[in-house]
């Protein structure tokens, strides 16, 4: 089946986006990978994005990337196509851009040229690990914590024995990539009494000494999935990426970028499970006549189509409105965050309902396994939890219209 594009007419558009889409979508129905094991599917997934180009918009053309910068609009549309076609392809290449945001952001050159380009060409599995167990919307209240410490016993300027390393020691948990990462974006108090405004970022390499990532954890959609426990995993200080204790913004503004990619990914599944509804309901006959025939199946599909494009222009607008802060009069770069929030919010929720709607209207045949708008139904839940449950969004949002 084929995702459609007619929506890339909308005017937040330009011609490169609606092409990107439209190659996209040909390209994303010619692959099959199994997904029977979501480990190895994954992998799979990186290689063909990356061997096929797609996975360079997930980094700045600097560093082998297909644009000039991170492209929202561009992000949206090849989440929502992927996703329409295979959440597990959408999760593989999102992860890609999560789990290097924060390098392009604030990486020093030697970072970005170490770790980018091979993020683009599907060379290094990238992964973001901020969440702990007592620590998931409440991302400041995190345990893990990272100490410097200067080697000493050694003299001259370039003796490694003098470099200072650094020490972590804690848990992460839902990793998303744990376990089939090559590195992780990790996030750890360098600073335990100074709150989120103590926190630092770190690239750890996967095979860290002191880094154990073997606990997968099974979901109800599997994508690999890990909890990351550091037993005084020591790194050079060197991987430190951005500034000291700057690590809550940093994770905040990866987030930004991404949210509204959620939400793009969110809308290529309704629209799956809309198409897949329509498909059903023009050939299913029931009573004597087909059940597109039918003025409740006509409501519940006016609904659908409804939800569906409240979200896309909730999300289409965050998008453009990030890529045009700085060049259209009026954006201002604090009102994306409200704006992101309010896509991710929207299109992971009215997705839900989409997709519930689709299942009712398939009957038994809706939840037997192997059907897509079963899967879909499970690939959907997680969508409203991860990079901020709606929960999170609502306050965001909330707290932007009390500041007016
Ligand atoms: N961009 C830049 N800076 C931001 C920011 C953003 N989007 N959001 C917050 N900040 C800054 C604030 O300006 C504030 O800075 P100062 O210390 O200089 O005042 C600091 O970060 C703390 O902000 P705030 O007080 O709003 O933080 P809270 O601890 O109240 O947390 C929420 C705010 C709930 C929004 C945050 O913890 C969050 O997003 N949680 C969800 C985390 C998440 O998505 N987890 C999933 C991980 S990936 S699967």
């Amino acid at each position: 089946m084929h995702a459609p594009t007619h929506h890339l007419k909308l005017p937040f558009f330009t011609p490169a986006h609606q092409t990107l889409a439209e190659e996209l979508a040909i390209w994303a129905t010619q692959q099959t990978v199994d997904e029977s094991d979501d480990r190895r599917a994954c992998k799979q997934w990186v290689r063909l994005l990356g061997d096929a180009g797609w996975l360079r918009y997930c980094v700045p053309a600097g560093f082998g990337g297909a644009m000039d910068k991170l492209d929202s609009r561009a992000l949206v549309i090849l989440r929502e196509t992927l996703a329409f076609h295979s959440p597990l392809a959408d999760f593989a290449f999102a992860m890609q851009g999560l789990g290097s945001g924060a390098i392009t952001l604030a990486g020093t050159p030697a970072q970005q040229a170490a770790y980018l380009p091979a993020v683009a060409r599907g060379d290094k599995i990238a992964a973001f690990a901020l969440s702990e167990p007592e620590a998931g919307s409440d991302a400041g209240a995190m345990q893990t914590v990272a100490n410097y410490a200067r080697r000493t016993g050694a003299t001259g300027l370039n003796n490694p024995k003098n470099t200072e390393n650094v020490t972590l020691n804690g848990t992460k948990t839902w990793i998303s990539n744990g376990g089939i990462a090559d590195y992780y974006c990790v996030f750890a108090k360098t600073d335990p009494e100074a709150g989120s405004r103590g926190i630092t970022a770190f690239i750890v390499d996967a095979d860290a000494q002191g880094l154990d990532t073997s606990e997968h954890i099974e979901v109800m959609a599997p994508h690999p999935l890990a909890v990351l426990k550091f037993k005084d995993c020591t790194i050079p200080a060197s991987a430190q990426l951005g500034e000291l204790n700057g690590g809550f913004k940093l994770a905040m503004q990866t987030l930004d970028i991404f949210r509204a990619s959620v939400a793009g990914a969110a809308l290529g599944m309704a629209r799956r499970a809309l198409a897949e509804a329509v498909r059903y309901a023009k050939q299913r006959p029931l009573f004597g006549q087909r059940l597109a025939d039918f003025q409740l199946t006509q409501a519940k599909l006016g609904d659908m189509a409804a939800l569906i494009d409240a979200a896309a222009l909730l999300t289409y607008r965050a998008a453009w409105q990030r890529d045009c802060i700085g060049t259209a009069p009026g954006l201002k770069a604090q009102a994306y965050t409200a704006a992101a929030a309010m896509a991710k919010m929207a299109a992971t929720e009215n997705a839900q309902r989409v997709i519930d709607m689709a299942l009712q209207m398939h009957g038994g045949v809706g939840v037997k396994v192997g059907t897509k708008v079963e899967s879909l139904y499970r690939d959907i839940r997680s969508l409203r939890i991860y990079e901020g449950a709606t929960e999170v969004q609502q306050l965001i949002i909330g707290k932007s219209v009390l500041k007016g």
